[in-house]
């Protein structure tokens, strides 16, 4: 064809996409030790969540065994694992928490 005319319907035909970061869920997992008001106390200081929804949140991961506790970037998300993981140390109880990719 005349020109490059193939070059114009790529440059057509390609949605910009726009680059977000990968987010990470930080999940809690039940145990049958760590005290229940343990673990409301932590997710009212490391996730920021009211002493109502702190409740709500331990009682599911309580019933379910496992729940997401806040979404993050890689970096927050290792920052949290790891604050979970020294309060539950420093008082010896065995609370996990872990991280996934979303
Ligand atoms: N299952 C624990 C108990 O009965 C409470 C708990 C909730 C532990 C959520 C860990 C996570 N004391």
């Amino acid at each position: 064809r005349p020109d490059n005319r193939e070059d114009v319907d790529l440059a057509v035909k390609t949605k910009p996409r726009t680059q977000r970061p990968p987010l990470y869920k930080v999940l809690l997992l039940n145990d049958d030790f760590t005290p229940m008001e343990f673990v409301v106390h932590v997710l009212e200081r490391l996730f920021n969540m009211t002493h109502a929804q702190a409740i709500e949140i331990m009682l599911t991961v309580h019933r379910k065994g496992v729940a997401v506790v806040g979404v993050f970037s890689h970096e927050i998300a290792e920052t949290k694992v790891a604050q979970v993981m020294e309060l539950a140390r420093r008082q010896q109880h065995p609370l996990q928490c872990t991280m996934e990719k979303e």
